[in-house]
């Protein structure tokens, strides 16, 4: 298929609930551990794919501004994996807008990849069944394996590219929030893929969190087909602070922490023993997600604003990635 074509597409933020941090393998995106994740509603990526017949470098904007350097390099190897296994040709416009507060510093690579993989792959003229979707966005960035779905979503670690793909797991009537804690909009001292890179390489907690990993995930799918909320939240807590302790022993260390960061952990725990259900959990950065019921949100946000003096946002669960402009 030679001629002009496109497809526009979007898909979700994931948070995980426990955790992907380390590659067995780099090149295919194969984690060391499987991992489980809350899609939400509030913050979305849209990317429109246009390929044309002239060859040339693809072009990409986000939010308006061209990318370039590194994170267009990323974007420029996915759409040649897409291109050498669909066997399109010509270049691509990419056109992608982040519904997040700006600069918020959100999973967004979870939600960029799994749109783009849904957008560029139709444009190529191929639909992917969900598995097959999931296992191609992967190869973007890890975590968009599981924005591909709405909800909650296992991705298994696998083995291979055959093996390594996200499902959804249900829950039927499970409606907890994720409360963000804005607390740094600046860019982050060490990107994901390096802290972890390092992480893997160089800490001794590495292992030993890496051997916890499969407790955490059975005990996680279990609590959220129940929609056990309290069992849910502590194991995400723990799993994300002991995350956090592999890269703080990283040599050198990678510490996320800001002091806002530690105000709204004590925050969290000032609600907990008010009786009121709130958990927390940290990614590749300083902001803090706080699990709690719907009911409740309104009261976790006010206490966690109070504690750390940042906006907060209040996000539910989010639908599956899906196409809004077919080819
Ligand atoms: C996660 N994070 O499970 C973990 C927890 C951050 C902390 O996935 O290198 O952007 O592109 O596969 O997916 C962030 O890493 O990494 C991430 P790559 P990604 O959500």
């Amino acid at each position: 298929m030679n001629g002009e074509t496109r497809a526009t597409a979007v898909a979700h933020v994931n948070v995980a609930l426990v955790k992907y941090w380390g590659k067995r393998d780099a090149e295919l995106v194969i984690p060391w551990t499987s991992s489980l994740s809350m899609t939400l509603d509030a913050f979305y990526t849209t990317t429109s794919v246009r390929f044309v017949a002239e060859p040339g470098d693809d072009e990409v904007v986000l939010n308006g501004a061209p990318v370039t350097g590194v994170p267009r390099q990323r974007v420029t190897a996915f759409l040649d994996l897409v291109r050498t296994r669909t066997g399109r040709t010509g270049k691509a416009l990419v056109d992608s807008e982040n519904t997040v507060p700006t600069g918020a510093g959100l999973a967004s690579s979870s939600s960029g990849f799994a749109a783009l993989a849904l957008a560029a792959s139709s444009a190529c003229g191929v639909e992917l069944d969900a598995t097959a979707l999931s296992r191609l966005a992967r190869r973007g960035s890890g975590s968009a394996s599981r924005s591909v779905f709405g909800g909650f979503a296992l991705w298994h670690a696998g083995h291979d590219d055959e093996s390594s793909y996200a499902e959804p797991v249900e829950s039927p009537g499970f409606d907890p929030v994720m409360v963000v804690a804005l607390v740094d909009t600046a860019h982050k001292s060490v990107n994901s893929r390096d802290a972890m890179r390092r992480t893997v390489e160089t800490s001794p907690l590495f292992r030993p969190w890496a051997d916890s990993a499969p407790a955490d995930l059975k005990e996680m799918r279990a609590a959220v087909e129940r929609a056990d909320l309290d069992a849910v939240g502590e194991i995400t807590e723990r799993n994300a602070l002991g995350m956090h302790a592999t890269m703080l022993a990283a040599r050198p260390a990678v510490r996320y922490f800001a002091p806002a960061t530690v105000s709204a952990l004590d925050a969290v725990l000032a609600l907990r023993r008010a009786g009121i259900s709130a958990y927390a959990t940290m990614d590749a950065g300083p902001n803090v997600k706080v699990l709690c019921r719907r009911a409740d949100a309104d009261a976790v946000a006010e206490a966690v604003h109070a504690a750390a003096g940042c906006p907060t946002a209040v996000a539910g669960a989010g639908p599956a990635a899906r196409l809004l402009v077919a080819p």
